[in-house]
């Protein structure tokens, strides 16, 4: 049986809760090596590990993709690809337009002015994973709430192809996205060139996008050097569903994860254990049918199954706990648990709202927190691509109303020559009250 069924509070019920991916420390090693080398000797590194990785020989010149290259790409893309991909692209801008956050300052009865300066970062690189998979929506879902802030430079990274280029689809993508540079290097030697900067790549202030287990241990450790968005995990689901749910639509949303990756996790929590076998069995027979069967089967073995639970209070309470990258909430009045759900990189209502609603199309970020880190992280959102920059003007009359308090406060602390920057003032300030 690929889709297990197990009783919330079992041993198994436990395990399959809590995800572990065995031992990043194999893989510290080798990333601080790539990072060190690509450190020290720039661009001449970078092209030795895409000749050892990637398998393909690229120059200084050819690493960075020409507009030749993105012209040949949007020959290569047919033209519903084109209309699907500018309906996400319109949806996903739009819905991130929402997020932009305001400057503001304002002044109180004092005339002391207090406010925040919101500004894009400037240059910020994105990395788009190679392998299994070709994913032109991440391109999306990365570039445009950068474009969206208002950020000038967008420089793209992703391995390229044995044959030495780039897919079209993903050039097509990151050119209707609005990225403004791009080159053909990937793992975690293209986050050390993002991060320390070569001959040819200038460094960036933030690098986003989800990768392999290489860029993500290389993005932890260049992290404080730039920012980054978040470390991402392989994709996960996590249903909660009654009695009314349809066991098709279900079978098919978990396989939509599990399809991902062998460690992608897809679990049902019902208290129905009706619905959970129609929906193991459905999930049996969907599987024959799918392209990447083989991968989807491995997920659901090692990391997917349905739970059993007492009812759908103890579901929600078992989903906080979980902090899902997806929650769905296939239930009667999916609206009315809303409330309920603490933890959840996207919550998914309704028997309508499949999860690759999300993953392409609606306009939300796709790049979620993963691993239970929604209990603290954020989608990406436009914010990850900002930063705030205080404002502070006070007046005679104001810092006369709170000056020996900040005097108080800076001696306290040992601080005599903080005290004295408002004392002198205070003096001053009294001098002229006198007068
Ligand atoms: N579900 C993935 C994103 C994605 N799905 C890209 C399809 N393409 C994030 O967990
Ligand atoms: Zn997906």
């Amino acid at each position: 049986m690929v889709f297990r069924i197990l009783q919330a509070g079992s041993v198994e019920a436990e395990r399959l809760l809590m995800k572990e991916y065995g031992d990043l420390a194999c893989y510290e090693q080798a990333v601080r090596e790539i990072l060190a080398e690509v450190k020290c000797r720039g661009d001449e590194a970078v092209l030795a590990y895409t000749a050892r990785f990637d398998g393909v020989e690229l120059t200084a010149a050819t690493m960075r993709v020409s507009e030749a290259e993105v012209a040949e790409a949007y020959t290569r893309v047919d033209e519903e690809f084109l209309a699907a991909l500018r309906l996400a692209r319109d949806n996903i801008s739009a819905f991130h337009q929402k997020q932009l956050p305001k400057s503001w300052a304002e002044p109180d009865q004092k005339g002391n002015v207090l406010g925040q300066l919101v500004r894009p970062l400037e240059r910020v690189g994105i990395y788009v994973p190679g392998g299994t998979a070709d994913y032109p929506s991440s391109v999306l879902m990365n570039a445009i709430p950068a474009r969206v802030a208002g950020v000038k430079e967008i420089v793209m990274v992703a391995p390229p192809r044995r044959d030495g280029r780039l897919s079209p689809y993903t050039l097509v993508a990151a050119r209707e996205a609005g990225v403004t540079e791009i080159y053909k290097i990937g793992g975690a030697q293209a986050i050390a060139a993002l991060a320390f900067g070569t001959e040819t790549i200038r460094k960036v202030d933030l690098i986003t996008g989800p990768g392999n287990i290489y860029v993500t241990l290389a993005k932890k450790e260049v992290y404080g050097r730039v920012n980054i968005d978040m470390l991402a995990g392989p994709s996960e689901i996590l249903i909660i569903a009654d009695e009314t749910a349809n066991p098709r639509y279900l079978a098919a949303d978990l396989l939509s994860q599990a399809e991902h990756d062998v460690l992608a996790s897809s679990v049902l929590l019902t208290p129905s254990r009706e619905l959970a076998e129609a929906v193991a069995g459905e999930v049996e027979k969907q599987l024959q049918a799918l392209e990447r069967r083989e991968i989807a089967a491995k997920s659901l073995v090692s990391y997917g199954g349905a739970i059993i639970t007492a009812d759908l209070e103890e579901a929600v309470a078992l989903a906080n706990r979980y902090a899902p990258e997806h929650l769905e909430l296939q239930v009667q009045d999916p609206w009315q648990w809303l409330g309920l759900i603490q933890h959840a990189g996207a919550i998914f209502l309704g028997p309508y709202t499949p999860e690759p609603v999300g993953d392409y199309l609606a306009g939300p970020n796709h790049v979620l927190p993963t691993g239970g880190t929604a209990r603290f992280y954020s989608a990406l959102n436009v914010e990850t691509f900002m930063k705030k920059t205080s404002l502070l003007s006070y007046t005679a009359r104001g810092l006369k109303a709170e000056g020996e308090a900040i005097v108080k406060l800076a001696n306290t602390e040992g601080l005599t020559a903080h005290a004295r920057a408002v004392a002198v003032r205070l003096e001053d300030l009294t001098e002229e009250g006198e007068q």
